[in-house]
């Protein structure tokens, strides 16, 4: 029999309030403190158990072991991923919903992301020749939305796109904040749920004719377990699972102007577009800046894993930027080093950015392949399609914003296009 021991357990009531005040860093802090990459604590008034590193994400990914039914708070559920949506499914329901959500990214399919994307970066760049100064972040956003609209065939006429990327940017920077910035982003959900429902009820009608394999029209059309359409509400949270993510896809596309600036050397490595070299910097901007700190799982039935107690029940931390900044797996994982690429042995549980284990059959994001496609064609842009100045300006970002971003937001001028 297995010896138990005891999983090294941070005294006090309750601890939410440091996940705020220490942000992407409150697992880090703590497994350095304890010196292991286990540990109890006590979240949103229950007990919690936080893991980290590529073993952690192994267990995590187990689904005999974990559920996510119960596992989101709330203010995630009304925030960020909606309620019903595949996020919070387990078993044959999260297979059947999750393969839908597969089904819309083919080789096709992504090669269109990259294709749609550079159309909207190079309609953006030649509107900045006439502009004074450029917000990276704020312009990277409505591009984005631009994009999402395009490729999901959700109609977007051009006098609502920016009302449509404020409430998909809302809902993503209200998950973690308080007072009037967290309900703006509920009420967007609101509203953009309306948008929606309605777009699916036209599709169902025959007012709109979607493309065959588009999000609108697969989503509109699928069909759950029971052989039923999903219910206009559940097609409308599982839409904006895939519009929202796109429009976040900003924050890394922000971060990836930053390192394009800050690493000079980096970048010259750039200039042939070459796609390797190209991958290699997006992967590692995934990996370096801090975006999705964490993600919640609940223990399916009692077991031990490396002789650790898990009961029923109890919730699960398993942090994604932690193990992505794990000493034990990443050489001076402090650095900015894209070429260590060239060596990761491309397991799905050391580099977790978007979550770890099989696309298909577990959680990990869904969005992953069409996030590293809009990533690349952006980073092409910043690097080498466009010439600009950078003005002196707080690039700093801090551990605690969740999500974090530069500061300023990254503002370039004198922007020319190039090729
Ligand atoms: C799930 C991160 C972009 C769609 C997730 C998860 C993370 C994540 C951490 C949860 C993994 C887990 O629960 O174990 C990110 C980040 C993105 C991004 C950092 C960068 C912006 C996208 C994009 C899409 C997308 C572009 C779609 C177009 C989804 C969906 C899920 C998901 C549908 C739920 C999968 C499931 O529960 O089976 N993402 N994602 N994400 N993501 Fe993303
Ligand atoms: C998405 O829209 O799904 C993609 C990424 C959004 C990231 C937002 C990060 C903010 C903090 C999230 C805490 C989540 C805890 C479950």
């Amino acid at each position: 029999m297995e010896t138990i021991r005891p999983i090294p357990k941070e005294e006090g009531l309750d601890h939410s309030l440091n996940v705020l005040r220490e942000g992407y860093l409150f697992v880090t802090n703590r497994t350095i403190g304890f010196q292991s990459d286990i540990f109890e604590t006590r979240l949103l008034g229950e007990r919690a158990i936080c893991i980290r590193g590529e073993e952690a994400a192994r267990l995590f990914y187990d689904r005999d072991k974990f559920v996510r039914s119960g596992a989101a708070p709330k203010r995630v559920l009304k925030t960020l991923f909606g309620e019903d949506g595949v996020q919070t499914l387990d078993g044959e329901e999260h297979h059947q919903r999750k393969a839908m959500f597969m089904s819309l990214m083919s080789r096709e399919a992504l090669h269109d992301m990259r294709a749609i994307t550079r159309k909207h970066w190079e309609l953006a760049v030649s509107r900045w020749e006439s502009e004074d100064s450029v917000n990276i972040y704020e312009e990277a956003q409505e591009i984005l939305c631009r994009v999402a609209c395009e490729w999901a065939a959700v109609p977007l006429p051009e006098a609502e796109a920016e009302e449509k990327t404020g409430w998909l940017a809302a809902m993503i920077e209200a998950t973690a904040a308080f007072g009037i910035k967290h309900m703006k982003g509920r009420n967007a959900r609101t509203k953009a749920e309306k948008w929606i429902q309605e777009l699916v009820a036209d599709v169902r009608s025959g007012i709109l004719d979607p493309p065959q394999g588009s999000t609108l029209h697969t989503m509109s059309w699928h069909r759950d377990l029971s052989g039923e359409l999903l219910d206009k509400e559940t097609a409308a949270v599982d839409i904006i699972n895939i519009l929202r993510p796109i429009v976040a896809v900003a924050i890394y596309v922000c971060f990836t102007a930053l390192a394009v600036i800050q690493q000079p050397h980096e970048r010259e490595k750039l200039m042939t577009s070459d796609e390797k070299r190209l991958t290699h910097f997006v992967q590692e901007v995934r990996r370096f800046y801090p975006f999705f700190p964490f993600a919640p799982a609940r223990a399916r039935k009692d077991f031990t894993w490396n002789g650790y107690a898990f009961d029923k029940g109890v919730l699960t931390i398993l942090d994604l930027y932690g193990t992505n900044h794990h000493p034990g797996l990443w050489d001076q994982p402090e650095l900015f080093k894209p070429d260590r690429f060239e060596h990761w042995n491309g397991s799905p549980f050391n580099f977790i950015p978007q979550g770890g284990g099989d696309h298909h059959t577990g959680h990990r994001c869904a969005g992953e392949w069409i996030t590293l496609e809009i990533m690349k064609e952006s980073l092409d842009f910043l690097a080498n399609r466009m010439s600009y100045e950078v003005p002196v300006q707080d690039v700093s970002f801090s551990f605690h914003e969740m999500p974090s971003l530069p500061h300023s937001r990254i503002v370039i001028r004198k922007v020319k296009a190039l090729k």
